[in-house]
């Protein structure tokens, strides 16, 4: 109570002196001491960075851990309902500052960092990113975890430990250079090895089949799942929970002693290796498929690991009667992205073959339990594996998979009958799980096997579906989306625009036969790490102005601030906030790229996966074109018409993207000149990024006045940094894309600079554009030619210059439509 009072006088005034944590500060301090000297992970010697910080994150994970062994204990003994987020991507960032933060011990984590002669940004600094994700979809993810711990939902996060995260970027004269991330080496603090809780993982191997119609799947490559477990700490509350990363390690029983014994060393290793390579590094993802076994690998291991446990911990919780049939009252899977689809058939597999449930029960539990978000249309990201690689990997999920198939042709006939063969082969067409597949039962499946003659008739009397010859020249696919929709109790797009274009188009025709599945949920981010933590300044105007800190898990009374919206006090510490974190900006930038620049420009910001879609290029061309007209003005004109801005990229692009990797070549060579034109001087500067990520992020955002979501409508799902940017005091321009739509209306429009075409004109521009029947903008082609004279270096320009135009040879003849956006940035404003 006595530190109630202390903070809730500090957050008023937002002056929170440190001392009022001394009584805190002085055991923290004894903490911080007594694990620098028995955390033997750093020479006794001297207390340095980096042993600092590994003690200061040592010593407050132990009230982490007091929080997290209470918070599973409530679960346990009241046995609630449990949701379990399966990912395959967490992109946690840092974890110092938002534990202390959400603990609300901040200050007397300052207060005694300074008595041992540390500063606490400085120690903050020293951890490395926890980058396990790609991009928004991993991002999306981590904010989950804090808001599901903060309103206090029982709620567990499983994912995978990969030892080597997202790469680090470097940017040399070529462009971007991937460096691998070894983000353990030091270890890492906030995971707890559970040697108590691991699973056996099966790969390859055969199905037999047992006299009562029983299967079992045996031989092939046993490894072992191990559980490290990173407690989740909310804000203002004692409930901690679990995120749960699976790594991987060979069966003890695996290892080849003989082999060993024999000097056959590379033999003896080979199983240990290969079960530790499943988590060695996160794929590159992004919205394309690549790299397939290891990968799939990956997928089986989140999820039978996560299922075997989620499935111990019912039977477990239930006591003396496990009723399977009440699972889905007490457990909720959702399935970000297609990427842990397996979890179906992995599902019912445990049930069937382990737990001895029949096909109807396992098949209906699973389709209570389970769920789906989708976070992308482009038609080339909906996962697809080859049942020829599923079938040699996991045999028995594909038997259960061609029943699941079976269960859904079944249904479409029911639904639409026979009589129209046309519409039915269309159906089954775009629907089923198995693409390019024969649908005919060859066999009696086990269940039909054990069913009275009478029974059978009744199946026989349901007309046998339509064949579509397969064709063999094409791959047989198994269509994972279609999976997750026919087996999931929900399906959900991550916009209201995006639910739409689900429910409307990706999926429509299975929004036609299940329009109850679909629904929509627009992403979210935590306002804990993205404005409380990121921008503590600005948080101290906001909670002064609206008389308290409920804003901070109660995101609604923002509003507040409506009515003092023209009061100058508040105009004028808010302009002040954001200009201490644009110098904050400043020096970073000058820190990573040498490039100086001024604090009191207007810094213009596009930061987020490179990709075509995203539009990096229109930016960059809008910039070209900016540069070029300054060039033709005298200085005079220049000053008058020009407000002094820096344009800042950042952002990875995916290692074998070539497009993207020559959009930042483009982008750094356009800057390396921009910058350093002695006629422009502070008018125009344009910044790239270094290795941007979530630490990066958490800079950049409270220091940045304008902020590009500029993505070809429809394709940009939700987006999650436009909110960031919005709650950071920030005006966004974008495409009427993703949460574009639903900031727009929040914010108003006057607070908003919309643009561009909308998404049910793309189709037919696309057309247009093919078709040669676009004009141009003059002032596009002007910049076309600009770059093509080799003003921006020796580099040639042509890739991309030609993907813009309706050259077959470079890309997809403006696919995104960048020509056609052009014409509406008005790129060389009027002064005033
Ligand atoms: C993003 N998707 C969406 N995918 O692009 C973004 N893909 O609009 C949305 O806001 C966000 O998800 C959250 O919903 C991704 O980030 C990936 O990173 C990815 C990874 C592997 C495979 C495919």
């Amino acid at each position: 109570d006595q530190k109630q009072d202390l903070k809730d006088e500090a957050q008023v005034t937002g002056e929170a002196s440190l001392d009022t944590f001394a009584p805190y500060s002085a055991s923290i301090a004894s903490s911080i001491k007594y694990h620098a000297e028995f955390t033997p992970s750093f020479s006794p010697d001297r207390f340095e960075l980096p042993k600092a910080f590994y003690a200061t994150a040592q010593s407050i994970r132990d009230s982490l851990i007091i929080n997290w062994n209470a918070t599973y204990d409530y679960y346990e003994k009241i046995n609630v309902k449990q949701a379990y987020y399966l990912s395959m991507e967490y992109l946690q960032g840092r974890a110092l500052l938002n534990v202390i933060g959400n603990l609300e011990l901040t200050g007397a984590y300052a207060e005694a960092l300074k008595k041992l002669g540390h500063n606490l940004e400085d120690i903050a600094r020293e951890e490395p990113d926890a980058a396990l994700g790609n991009g928004g979809l991993g991002r999306l993810a981590s904010c989950f975890l804090d808001s599901l711990a903060t309103l206090n939902y029982p709620a567990w996060g499983y994912g995978l430990r990969y030892k080597y995260g997202l790469f680090k970027q470097h940017i040399t004269k070529d462009g971007q250079e991937e460096v691998a991330e070894n983000w353990l080496e030091m270890g890492n603090p906030w995971e707890l090895m559970r040697n108590d809780v691991s699973y056996p993982v099966k790969f390859y191997g055969e199905v037999i089949s047992g006299p009562e119609g029983t299967k079992e799947w045996v031989g092939g490559e046993d490894i072992t799942a191990v559980a490290y477990d990173v407690p989740i700490p909310g804000y203002r509350t004692k409930t901690t929970i679990n995120l749960r990363l699976w790594s991987t390690k060979v069966a003890p029983e695996k290892f080849d002693l003989s082999a060993f014994n024999a000097g056959d060393h590379a033999k003896a290793y080979l199983a240990m290796k290969n079960a530790e390579k499943i988590c060695y590094i996160l794929y590159p993802g992004d919205e394309s498929l690549e790299g397939k076994t290891l990968r799939l690998k990956q997928q089986y291991t989140l999820c039978s690991a996560s299922l075997q446990d989620i499935i111990a911990r019912y039977e477990r919780r239930s006591g003396e009667s496990v009723n399977w049939e009440h699972f889905p009252e007490k457990v909720a899977v959702q399935m970000n992205d297609t990427h842990p689809t397996l979890c179906i058939p992995e599902m019912i597999r445990i049930l069937i073959d382990v737990k001895g449930l029949n096909w109807g029960q396992a098949w209906n539990i699973t389709q209570r339990t389970v769920a789906y978000t989708n976070h992308t249309v482009l038609p080339e990201a909906l996962e697809k594996w080859s049942l020829e690689l599923m079938q040699e990997l996991l045999p028995r999920h594909v038997e259960i998979i061609r029943m699941i198939d079976e269960e859904l042709i079944q249904t479409i006939i029911a639904e639409y009958g026979t009589e129209d063969l046309d519409l039915l082969q269309e159906k089954l067409k775009q629907m089923r799980i198995l693409d390019n597949i024969d649908c005919l039962k060859t066999e009696p499946t086990a269940e039909e096997d054990q069913l009275e003659e009478e029974d059978m008739e009744e199946i026989n009397e349901v007309p046998l579906p339509p064949i579509i010859e397969p064709n063999p020249k094409l791959p047989k696919m198994i269509r994972m989306a279609n999976l997750c929709v026919a087996g999931g109790y929900a399906v959900n797009g991550v916009a209201e625009i995006h639910s739409e274009i689900v429910k409307n188009e990706v999926f429509n025709e299975f929004y036609q036969l299940w329009p109850e599945k679909f629904q929509n949920k627009t992403n979210g981010v935590t306002p804990r790490r993205w404005i409380r933590f990121c921008n503590p300044d600005l948080s101290k105007i906001i909670t002064k102005w609206t008389a308290s800190e409920d804003w901070v898990v109660n995101t609604e009374k923002l509003a507040t601030l409506r009515k003092f919206a023209d009061n100058k006090d508040l105009q004028s510490e808010w302009r002040e906030a954001k200009r201490r974190n644009k110098v904050k900006v400043a020096s970073f930038l000058r820190e990573k790229t040498g490039y100086i620049i001024n604090p009191d420009s207007m810094f213009d910001v596009q930061i987020k996966r490179i990709h075509e879609y995203k539009r990096q290029l229109l930016n960059i061309m809008g910039i070209v074109y900016r540069y070029k007209k300054m060039k033709e003005m005298s200085h005079e004109e220049r000053i008058a018409s020009f407000v002094p801005r820096v344009c800042m990229f950042g952002g990875k692009a995916f290692a074998t993207y070539v497009q993207a990797k020559r959009i930042v070549k483009f982008i750094t060579d356009v800057g390396n000149i921009v910058n350093h034109d002695p006629e422009i001087g502070d008018l125009l500067k344009v910044v790239f990024v270094p290795d941007y990520n979530v630490s990066v992020a958490e800079m950049l955002i409270p220091g940045s006045e304008l902020s590009q979501h500029i993505s070809t409508a429809g394709m940009e799902a939700s987006g999650t940094s436009n909110m960031k940017f919005a709650m950071n005091g920030c005006i966004l321009i974008g495409t009427l894309d993703g949460a574009n739509v639903e900031i727009r209306q929040e914010v108003g429009q006057d607070n908003f600079f919309l643009f561009g075409a909308e998404a049910h004109e793309i189709a037919g521009l696309r057309k247009q554009r093919a078709e040669g029947k676009f004009v141009p903008d003059p002032r596009f082609e002007e910049v076309k030619t600009y770059v093509r004279t080799g003003v921006f270096g020796p580099y040639n320009y042509e890739e991309v210059m030609g993907s813009l135009e309706g050259n077959e040879g470079y890309g997809r003849a403006d696919y995104f439509l960048v020509g056609k956006d052009f014409s509406e940035l008005h790129r060389v404003p009027r002064k005033g």
